[in-house]
């Protein structure tokens, strides 16, 4: 029987790989995200290899995410898999010079948004006793870097809510699991700098992951068999020991 993934933040980066992966595996997906026209996109490129719908919501609004996820169609509503990985940085400040706005949209989006979708998916993968979550967290989940704070707390908060559902989860045969990336290039940049030039630079003088080395990752995590969970993964690319460990090359 074909099994059904929900991603969030599918519409680029890590969600967007982890969906061709997923497709070319032939699992159902739903591809979630606020930016319509890449969805769309997305999804007639999946469609020739398995069935695709998606929903086009903001994860840190409450009701719009219980309500999309409340009308998926009877073909999807059967949930295997969830893999929270909508998210990003918003930023790089000392703690007194951030700003409010980015603070917000970091716990808004990277904590109670996981939270959200948590919350509408789980209670039918409890009644069915099975189910797979991931969740997306960041080597930023395992270490504070400096001007990091507010993002490394959201991503260690990631780790801290991964551990808790695995617990409360644990009676009902669910398994839980974070996969934790260090630098990967995505427009992740793009979105923490707000297309300053700096964005650029980050990936520059060293290999960075790709997103498709971490969907593959993900691929591998929900194909175990049913008595392995794999809980916790740190991924770094080679040139990278820590958060601010890198050795590149001029
Ligand atoms: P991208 O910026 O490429 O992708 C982020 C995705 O999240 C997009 O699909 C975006 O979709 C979605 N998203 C962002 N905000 C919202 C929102 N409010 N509601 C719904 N969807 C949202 O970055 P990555 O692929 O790199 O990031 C994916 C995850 O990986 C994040 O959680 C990030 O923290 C984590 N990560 C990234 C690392 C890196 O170095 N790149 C390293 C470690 C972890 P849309 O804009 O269409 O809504
Ligand atoms: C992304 C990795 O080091 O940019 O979570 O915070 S880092």
């Amino acid at each position: 029987m074909k099994k059904t993934a929900l991603i969030t933040g599918a519409t680029s980066g890590i969600g967007e790989a982890t969906a061709y992966e997923f497709a070319k595996h032939g699992i159902n997906l739903i591809l979630c995200g606020r930016r319509t026209e890449r969805l769309n996109t997305i999804q007639k490129a999946l469609e020739r290899l398995t069935h695709v719908h998606t929903l086009n919501f903001d994860v840190s609004d409450r009701a719009k995410t219980l309500e999309a996820i409340e009308s998926l169609p009877d073909d999807f509503k059967t949930i295997d898999i969830l893999i929270n990985n909508a998210g990003n940085a918003h930023g790089l400040d000392p703690i007194d010079e951030g700003s409010l706005d980015d603070w917000d949209a970091m716990m808004d989006i990277n904590v109670k948004g996981l939270l959200y979708v948590s919350k509408a998916v789980i209670p039918q993968m409890k009644a069915r006793e099975s189910g797979h979550i991931i969740n997306i967290g960041s080597s930023a989940g395992k270490e504070v870097y400096p001007k990091g704070n507010v993002y490394c707390a959201s991503k260690h908060a990631v780790l801290a809510i991964t551990e808790g559902m695995r617990i409360d989860l644990n009676p009902y045969g669910i398994k839980v699991g974070a996969v934790n990336p260090g630098l990967v290039e995505t427009e992740f940049s793009k979105v923490r700098f707000k297309g300053d030039d700096i964005a650029d630079s980050v990936y520059k003088g060293f290999e960075a992951l790709k997103a498709k080395d971490i969907a593959e990752i993900i691929y591998f995590a929900v194909s175990r068999p049913p008595h392995v969970n794999i809980a916790d993964l740190l991924v770094f690319p080679t040139a990278q020991a820590s958060s601010t460990i890198v050795k590149k090359i001029n």
